[in-house]
């Protein structure tokens, strides 16, 4: 399990450094857009149920150690790697604390939070206890595949618009545009208060 700590660490790292040569900081719509682009492996624009699939096998056989198809606590590991999404977050919030440091304001000065990117990230670091009581939906205490690809296939299922089984590019670009209306909105709700 040490090489999946090690992989997320050396990913973070490698995404770190890419980061860092971009002028611009990279906003969590360009995150998404990588996202996509990974998981559309023959690379036609359009993310297929299969492609889907393909990648949370891939991600489940790094939990599953004896490859019996399912996870137990026992094989996921102490330190669990963050949540692609919360990789992506933190990686944004460092971009912009560099941003603001080349700027000439002290690192992580912010109103109201003085936690640092790395801070923030062990705060969202999941436990494993918890990871296994949030997949394991049938309470057996073992993560099958399907369980394990829930997520994912639910967030897919909210950006395939038409319903046919597939995403393409345009619908996934129409669904980062409703999320992004839907957090405004919760937003300004929040700043109506
Ligand atoms: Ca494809
Ligand atoms: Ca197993
Ligand atoms: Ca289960």
């Amino acid at each position: 399990m040490k090489k999946l700590i090690i992989f997320a660490t050396v990913t973070t790292a490698v995404s770190a450094s890419l980061l860092a040569q971009d002028a611009e900081p990279r906003g969590p719509r360009e995150s998404a857009r990588e996202a996509f682009q990974q998981l559309d492996v023959n690379n036609d624009q359009v993310v297929t149920h299969d492609e889907l699939m393909l990648e949370a096998q891939k991600k489940f056989t790094e939990f599953d150690q004896n490859k019996n198809g399912a996870i137990t606590l026992g094989e996921l590991p102490e330190r669990m790697p963050l949540s692609p999404r919360a990789e992506r977050r933190i990686a944004h919030m460092k971009d912009k604390a560099e941003a603001r440091e080349q700027a000439g304001a002290p690192r992580h000065e912010r109103r109201g939070t003085h936690m640092s990117p790395d801070e923030r990230a062990e705060k969202m670091r999941p436990t494993r206890i918890k990871f296994m009581a949030r997949m394991d939906k049938n309470g057996d205490e073992q993560v099958n595949l399907e369980e394990f690809a829930a997520p994912l296939v639910k967030r897919f299922k909210r950006g395939d618009i038409n319903g046919d089984g597939e995403v393409t590019a345009a619908e996934f670009e129409q669904s980062l545009e409703q999320r992004r209306h839907k957090r405004r909105g919760k937003a300004q709700k929040k700043h109506r208060r």
